[in-house]
């Protein structure tokens, strides 16, 4: 059999299963990856499954989100993530060293391995032909454990890209614009692979820039071959031993095909407040904006911030604006200032981040009431910048730059081809933010006050009956489900205290709703849970009560966040149910463990209608056993008896 470029590296690390879409496969774990936001829950996981030792051939635990330390909070944090990356044998990239993904891209990521991440935007790594796949925590700390993922094999969908670009459209206009024509929801249960002509045109970097935002298609993955670009970016990064040329096998089989045409491609913009609500800049000229950030896992390579550099040389950013950057990495920081880049930058008036994740997660910068902000970001869902009505573009950095002296929204066509001469890859290379297990020997485990203890389901009771809490609409995110920001990122090791502020921005009475009821189901409508991989969105209504989430469809990952929580995802059999449910309606489930083992059909009844629904449980076996047993660790305990949480 002929096999796409995905099918070949599953095939390499097939434990079980077949390699057919839609049935449950385990795979080998060659690495991992998470960032202090998640990996706290993570390694507390971690510890519950007492091994001495991580299973993969690398980890890596990154601080890139939590940077603000306004109190000893996000510190404490990362001096957990420290010790406890040291007992176990994970590399440390320490504050300041840079945002996961990229520092991965430069330095870990390896074409033809496989590399989960407790991070939505994991698949950046395959600009570089790694299988890369987010996952929620348990997930991760699961495959740090035992070297091993379960999922559902997904459609393998080709992406053929022909021509190259032309000046000054990039790659991240190129994925603005699949995502325009695909939506949100456009990637559930598929790999993109990208193929073609087009594909040599394209740098790592601007292909980590065309799977980064994978993510935002609710893709489990997007890679690209390894090929001569591959080469070139690792020998610049002096990692030429990792490198081996990967391609599909001629006449390789796929179960899509699209096809894009990079000459055709034009500056594009994500309106407010979603990354799939495309339209080319140009129709968008002479919106007047307030602030510019340039930066984010998508956007914040050296070629990035050299484009932007040149842009802004010589010239001023607009009195209304505050221009913002946050580079990716440390290295992609320090050649800036070898190469002059950075100081054009500065001298323009942008104001210089930290590298990290900042502005993207709401980590400062939230920009003023009514504000508008033009960002190299991948996620403009609404408040998810701090400011609940700000309005969000998500651009390329050279739209940004532009942009930002004229103080509106503005197409790049206008500049010269001087801009867009060639950029050189990122040839420097340090690393001494990132500690080694070896050299990181701590004398325990430090887990400061604001680490508490990750709530437990318990096992399924018989039957349930609870109030529909909640009712919401399409496309819910988990930054609807448990904002992040500088307010609460600081707490995302204490659920207690979170949970607090779950759907604040949707329902502010919803934890008092859930405390009132004794917990209860959430309904809502198509691709629930979309976005961040955070499994805090799983784990704090579980310890609200929440038993159930009714939707029309889920996102792949908060799905099995909902799963590992014990709390079930159910689909309408029929979408148009969705109206026989409102707010606070008595749901009954009779004999739901029966029910479960039969098969994946659950009737509940209405009892505020005396009528009955048919739902779907769409789970595959294993998950099944874990529902039963009241989420991942109370199945793991079952199982094994090892837990000791
Ligand atoms: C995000 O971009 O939303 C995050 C913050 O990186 C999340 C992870 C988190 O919520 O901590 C993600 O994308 O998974
Ligand atoms: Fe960080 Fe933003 Fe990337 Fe998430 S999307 S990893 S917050 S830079």
């Amino acid at each position: 059999m002929r096999l796409n470029l995905a099918q070949k590296i599953i095939k390499e690390h097939l434990i079980s299963g077949s390699m057919e879409a839609g049935k449950q496969i385990e795979i080998k774990v060659d690495s991992t990856l998470t960032q202090d936001s998640t990996g706290t829950m993570v390694y507390l996981q971690l510890e519950a499954m007492d091994i001495e030792k991580v299973k993969t051939k690398l980890s890596v635990a990154y601080v890139d989100h939590n940077m603000l330390q306004t109190g000893f909070e996000n510190a404490d944090d990362h001096l957990y993530i420290k010790t406890v990356a040291g007992k176990y044998g994970i590399h440390f990239s320490r504050p300041g060293n840079g945002i996961c993904h990229q520092v991965h891209l430069e330095r870990f990521a390896k074409p033809g391995w496989t590399l989960l991440g407790s991070d939505s935007h994991t698949p950046t790594a395959g600009g570089i032909g790694s299988l890369a796949i987010g996952a929620g925590g348990l997930d991760v700390a699961a495959a740090m454990a035992h070297g091993t993922y379960s999922m559902t094999m997904p459609k393998v969908c080709n992406i053929v890209l022909q021509g190259r670009l032309r000046p000054p459209a990039t790659a991240k206009d190129v994925i603005l614009y699949i995502l325009g024509k695909l939506t949100v929801k456009g990637g559930v249960g598929k790999i993109f692979e990208y193929t073609g002509e087009g594909v040599k045109t394209l740098s790592v970097p601007e292909r980590a820039t065309i799977t980064n935002m994978g993510a935002e298609l609710g893709a489990t993955t997007s890679i690209f071959p390894s090929d001569e670009k591959t080469l070139e970016f690792l020998k610049l990064q002096g990692r030429e031993e990792d490198f081996v040329e990967l391609y599909p096998d001629e006449g390789a089989e796929y179960d899509e095909v699209i096809t894009v045409d990079l000459s055709e491609i034009v500056p594009m913009a994500a309106c407010p407040h979603s990354p799939d609500n495309v339209k080319p800049v140009r129709e968008l000229e002479g919106t007047k904006i307030t602030q510019v950030a340039i930066g984010s896992c998508t956007n914040s390579s050296y070629k990035d911030l050299v484009m932007a550099a040149r842009i802004l040389k010589g010239k001023k950013v607009h009195p209304d604006v505050s221009l913002v950057i946050s580079p990716g990495s440390k290295q992609v920081l320090t050649k800036l200032s070898m190469s002059g880049a950075l100081q054009d930058l500065i001298e323009c008036g942008a104001r210089i981040l930290e590298c990290g994740c900042g502005p993207c997660i709401g980590m400062g910068q939230a920009p003023e009431t009514d504000g508008v902000s033009l960002r190299t970001f991948n996620r403009n869902f609404e408040g998810r910048c701090g400011t609940k009505s700000a309005k969000v573009y998500l651009v390329s950095p050279e739209t940004a730059a532009i942009s930002a002296v004229y103080g509106k929204i503005t197409d790049p066509s206008k500049l010269g081809p001087e801009i867009f001469a060639e950029v050189e890859e990122i040839s420097y290379v340090n690393d001494n933010m990132i500690l080694k297990p070896e050299d990181n020997k701590p004398e325990g485990i430090i887990k400061g006050p604001n680490i508490k203890p990750f709530p437990l389901n318990t096992p399924l009771q018989d039957s349930l009956t609870k109030k529909v809490v909640l009712k919401v609409g399409d496309n819910i995110t988990t930054d609807h489900i448990m904002p992040s920001g500088a307010k609460l990122l600081p707490y995302r090791s204490n659920i207690p205290y979170l949970s607090e502020y779950c759907f604040s921005g949707v329902d502010p009475d919803f934890p008092k709703n859930c405390r009132e009821n004794d917990g209860g189901f959430i309904v809502a409508g198509e691709n629930y849970g979309q976005g961040s991989s955070r499994e805090h969105a799983a784990l704090v209504p579980l310890y609200l009560g929440i038993k159930a989430v009714i939707a029309k469809s889920f996102a792949r990952i908060h799905k099995a966040n909902l799963i590992n929580s014990g709390i079930l995802p159910l689909v309408f059999a029929d979408p148009k149910d969705y109206n026989k449910i409102n707010a606070f309606d008595e749901i009954e489930i009779e004999d739901i463990k029966e029910q479960i083992k039969r098969g994946n059909k659950i009737t509940v009844v209405n009892k505020n209608r005396d009528e009955k629904i048919e739902l779907i449980l769409d789970v595959t076996d294993r998950e099944r056993e874990i529902l039963l047993c009241g989420g991942y660790i109370n199945y793991l305990k079952s199982r094994r008896n090892v837990c000791n949480v």
